[in-house]
């Protein structure tokens, strides 16, 4: 048998198929650079469509693939190229073209691009007609203003350029949490091939579900580091080997992801994970803790201070807190906050919020909108996640890019809602509601008298987020006053690696909530993680109940909110405190819409 074949079809049993959102997101890549390479713009626009459509579809590529009486190609958007690619996609998990498109980008041009608002073109022409090589070049330039003396830049783009190259510098030097996860799955994918290897875990602050991570830090349990090494070293895909020792090594994956391995025995385990999950913080803690009862803790085990020799409790962590007389603590709690008090015999940590507690989505979109999916197909998912009610909340007309609803077709809306929920008989609801933006100048988008007519209102800033603190906090907490308002989205707009978050007070909205009995929203995209983990702990201190939402755009946007309750344990939140683990019956009584 052809061994390409051979290793492709091993590949396509132990892999989970790329679902068509990755696929998308593949093409979308490509198409960005394509572009970057000043691609013909036909090409381009191609990939994107065929981005567009492939997220848009209500089947699985992979399953389309896998059945011999279909054909890809009669998809919209998706010709013989593309289909090809597909299939090279979910049978390999990647693509040589885009790889090699990777690898022969410079750097430089993806760095700018990742510079809010500086678009493609403008990148090239700076890239091209000053020589930069690097964003540290391009702050110089901007410096020595030297930007605006290009055409088509002038004082002010340069100014806005020189504010945001700090933001593409963090930007790509951490990834976000989603990102983390991807790479975690191809890592551990393909160590799992490795026969001498007795268990892997993922270590560091991606094991604590930090939203942003610096590197990935891989634990294996082996007796034969050296294949385990070779192992990570073969990663399929860009890599290159930064240091290499006995029982660790560091790699570089697609020229900006940093992975460390350590490779310990069984009996230090527990130990090495528990030092390696860290945080720094936590570990210090910790250490002051053994050094009070006469012990010592390293990364193989705790020991007698004066009997340093003699290492125990290596094997796991349960023994290694339960030796210093803890119990153990959850890798998200592990900030070196007062995590150990609590977990000193007889106090554990408080009861933390669980993804099975979420009965509830109150924040997405559909084809009204932007989203990519009917009020039927959103429904049908949220029931297949186990949920009980779900709120369908498209963006209001101000929002015209997403072609946002006026109150003539919100109220149709509703009332397809209302037919819908009249053919269900198993309790399933759909509430009505919208995403109705504050405007710039402070009212609503949408009358009151349109606003009262909804289960669930959420307000949300869209525009005008340059505005002063003084005029984004009014706006906000002017929305709090309004009756029908229900809770605020993302309430600093923040888009993580990309966009700061508006100038807003935190402390006066938290009250103006508390206040007014009104929720705030944790948004669980990725991108977004808003509110963050010292805003939602204020905010639950004040007694504002959180709902933690997805804002999906699609069925496969409803997956997200895992990544919302990691945040949500971070902030020590407890399922009581977020109002979608609620009975229906309790948030139409919070809600006094009952
Ligand atoms: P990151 O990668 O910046 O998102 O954050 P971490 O927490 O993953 O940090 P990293 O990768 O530098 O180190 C992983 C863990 O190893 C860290 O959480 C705790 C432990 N560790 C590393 N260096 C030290 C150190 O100098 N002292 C102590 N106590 N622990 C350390
Ligand atoms: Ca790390
Ligand atoms: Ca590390
Ligand atoms: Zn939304």
């Amino acid at each position: 048998m052809d061994r390409a074949n051979d290793l492709a079809g091993t590949l396509y049993r132990t892999r989970e198929a790329m679902k068509n959102s990755e696929i998308a997101e593949v093409f979308d890549e490509l198409a960005h650079l394509l572009e970057l390479r000043g691609e013909n713009a036909f090409r381009v626009r191609a990939y994107r469509t065929a981005a567009r459509s492939i997220a848009d579809l209500s089947e699985s590529v992979a399953d389309i693939l896998a059945d011999p009486s279909r054909d890809l190609t009669r998809y919209a958007g998706i010709g013989a190229t593309i289909a090809e690619k597909c299939k090279t996609l979910v049978e390999t998990g990647l693509l040589p073209q885009l790889e090699e498109l990777r690898t022969s980008t410079p750097a430089v041009l993806l760095k700018m691009t990742r510079i809010p608002g500086l678009g493609i073109k403008k990148a090239l022409a700076l890239q091209q007609e000053l020589n930069i090589e690097s964003l540290e070049e391009l702050r110089q330039a901007c410096l020595d203003h030297r930007v605006q003396k290009l055409k088509g830049f002038a004082a002010k783009t340069e100014e806005s350029i020189l504010a945001g190259i700090d933001i593409a510098e963090a930007a790509s030097l951490r990834m976000r949490i989603d990102q983390a996860e991807r790479l975690v799955a191809r890592l551990r994918e393909h160590l799992t091939e490795c026969d001498a290897i007795d268990n892997i875990e993922f270590a560091g602050s991606y094991r604590r579900g930090k939203e942003t991570v610096g590197d990935i830090d891989i634990l294996v349990i082996s007796r034969d580091a050296d294949r385990v090494m070779d192992q990570l070293a073969s990663l399929p895909g860009m890599v290159s080997q930064t240091a290499r020792g006995e029982t660790k090594m560091s790699i570089r994956v697609d020229e900006q992801f940093q992975v460390d391995l350590r490779v310990v025995g069984a009996e230090s385990f527990g130990a090495a994970l528990q030092y390696f999950t860290g945080s720094k913080e936590h570990n210090v803690a910790i250490r002051g803790r053994a050094r009070k009862l006469g012990l010592t803790v390293n990364e193989y085990g705790v020991a007698k201070l004066d009997q340093p020799d003699k290492i125990f409790a290596g094997e796991s962590e349960e023994a290694l807190y339960g030796a210093l007389g803890l119990s153990w603590i959850p890798p998200e709690l592990r900030e070196g906050r007062h995590e150990i008090e609590w977990s000193e015999a007889g106090h554990s940590p408080p009861p933390l919020i669980e993804l099975k507690h979420i009965i509830a989505d109150l924040h997405m979109h559909t084809t009204a909108t932007d989203g990519s999916n009917s009020i039927e197909e959103m429904a049908q998912a949220a029931r297949a996640l186990g949920l009980q009610y779900i709120a369908i909340t498209d963006h209001s007309k101000r929002v015209s890019m997403a072609r946002g609803l006026d109150a003539t077709r919100l109220l149709e809306q509703w009332q397809a809602i209302d037919a819908y929920n009249a053919r269900q008989n198993d309790g399933f609801r759909v509430l009505t509601g919208i995403e109705c933006d504050i405007l710039e100048a402070g009212p609503m988008d949408l009358p009151d008298e349109v606003l009262a007519q909804a289960d669930w209102v959420i307000g949300s800033i869209h525009y005008g987020q340059k505005q002063s603190r003084q005029q984004i906090t009014d706006r906000i907490v002017g929305a709090l006053t309004n009756p029908h308002v229900d809770v605020i989205a993302h309430p600093t707009g923040r888009l993580i690696g990309s966009r700061p978050p508006y100038e807003v007070d935190m402390d006066a909205v938290i009250e103006a909530a508390a206040e007014f009995r009104k929720a705030l929203e944790l948004n669980a995209n990725p991108m977004r993680l808003d509110l963050n983990e010292e805003h939602l702990m204020a905010a639950v201190r004040a007694g504002v109940p959180i709902a933690i939402n997805t804002d999906a755009h699609s069925t496969d946007g409803l997956q997200v909110m895992r990544f919302g309750i990691m945040q949500a344990r971070r902030a020590l939140i407890e399922q009581d405190q977020v109002l979608n683990t609620w009975a229906l019956e309790r948030l139409l009584q919070f809600l006094e819409r009952s």
